[in-house]
């Protein structure tokens, strides 16, 4: 089975997305997640000009050898651009050796430890009032797990706040805008935020006092401080959010500064995670042998695909740290369902963020995994379990789209 042609597909149904296809000489498509938020086209054209040429007439089947030969043989090796490109090779592959097997993906990474996937929701709000609200809307959409972000007082819109709130309403699980469509906004320029850490850090416990005095002491709460804290501020957070017994802080601290997180450690109990914007396993390597994180945040979009995702888990495993994998909706829904057949076949699978992505992307994606009690399943379609409709692609041509870059309250450009 040889590799008889490949070719990216970059679509914007609500937001943008780029999907390689690979397809064999006898008649197999497989599909790879390549989308990198603000920075598609970059990723479109290294599959494109440099990665696509090379896959032409190679065995499909030679998943960990391809793997190798793009990542060893470029001699530059790691970075988002190259990762995703990878991860979207990889992925594709495993999905033609999972549909050319007959079987779902997980089947092949060593079949279901568990039933289902725990998934948590994104609840938010720009007071209290609204935030708990959007917590009832996420749990009557079933689910079991939530993850709590609040606006600040005294600071305009806040990223991951959704802009409008309210039950029933936009900004809710089922429908209407949503934030994460707010800030990969269509415009020629990204839209800037303004942030003080010192009101953050006065807010966020009161926030989570509220929702712990109305939704009681079991349900699991996350809380994601995007990158914006200090070692030290962070390890403060930690100790003042110890009361709420959160189930994780996420990414609070930049992500490059691994040494930080040895901070944070020595003053939390606060279980903590990280990882969204690393793209290998090296990123990791203090933190698992030195246990200072608890949850591993990559997707297997920006981590090199299946094959990498799986090592760098096995690895995390030795250390008793968990999975958490990214799941925004600037992962697609190919790059999802790669996940969920990890979270189920591995056995230190920790949780999944799951936020749903718009009906125009599902029109484009189309999906077999399915939600129900709070559990995701990838399905047990061949496969991925999603295909391409490519008439509904080309309806949502690409369009430029910035995430947010943020702002101290006098200016200075601020780690999000
Ligand atoms: C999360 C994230 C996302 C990212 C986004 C960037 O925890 O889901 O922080 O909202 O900001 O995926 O592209
Ligand atoms: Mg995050």
């Amino acid at each position: 089975m040889r590799i008889a042609s490949a070719e990216t597909i970059t679509t914007s149904p609500g937001r943008n997305f780029v999907t390689l296809r690979i397809t064999t000489d006898d008649g197999l498509t497989g599909l790879g997640d390549a989308t990198l938020n603000g920075r598609e086209l970059a990723v479109a054209s290294y599959l494109s000009d440099h990665v696509i040429p090379l896959l032409t007439g190679r065995d499909a089947a030679r998943i960990e050898d391809t793997w190798q030969y793009l990542y060893r043989g470029a001699y530059w090796r790691r970075g988002p651009v190259t990762m995703a490109a990878i991860a979207a090779v990889d992925t594709a592959l495993w999905d033609i050796k999972a549909k050319a097997a007959g079987m779902p993906l997980y089947q092949l990474l060593g079949g279901a430890s568990r039933t289902g996937a725990l998934a948590y929701g994104h609840a938010s709000g720009r007071d209290i009032p609204e935030l708990l609200d959007s917590i009832r809307e996420h749990l009557a959409a079933g689910y079991r797990a939530i993850r709590v972000q609040t606006g600040v007082p005294g600071l305009g819109p806040v990223y991951g706040v959704a802009s409008s709130g309210g039950a029933g309403g936009a900004g809710g699980p089922g429908g209407g805008e949503r934030y994460d469509y707010e800030p990969a906004r269509r415009a020629a320029l990204p839209v800037e935020e303004t942030w003080d850490t010192r009101a953050y850090l006065r807010h966020l416990p009161g926030v989570f006092e509220a929702v712990r005095a109305e939704f009681g002491p079991e349900l699991p709460l996350l809380h994601d401080g995007h990158h914006r804290m200090t070692p030290i501020q962070a390890a403060k957070l930690g100790t003042s959010l110890e009361p709420y017994d959160l189930f994780w802080l996420e990414d609070a601290t930049p992500g490059e500064d691994q040494a930080a997180l040895r901070l944070i450690r020595q003053h939390t109990t606060t279980p903590l995670a990280i990882g969204e914007v690393f793209n290998s396993v090296h990123d990791y390597t203090t933190l698992l042998t030195e246990r200072l994180i608890d949850y591993v945040r990559s997707a297997v979009t920006h981590t090199g695909g299946v094959t990498a995702m799986k090592k760098l888990l096995d690895f995390a495993a030795v250390y008793g740290v968990k999975s958490g994998m990214h799941g925004p909706t600037d992962v697609s829904p190919v790059g999802m369902a790669a996940a969920l057949h990890l979270d189920l076949a591995i056995h230190n699978f920790g949780i999944q963020e799951y936020m749903r992505h718009s009906a125009e992307t599902l029109e484009v994606f189309r999906t077999s995994y399915t939600f129900a009690d709070g559990l995701l399943h990838p399905s047990d379609t061949p496969g991925l379990g999603v295909e391409l409709d490519d008439a509904a692609a080309a309806r949502f041509p690409y369009a430029p789209a910035y995430l947010p870059v943020n702002r101290l309250t006098d200016g200075t450009v601020h780690d999000w």
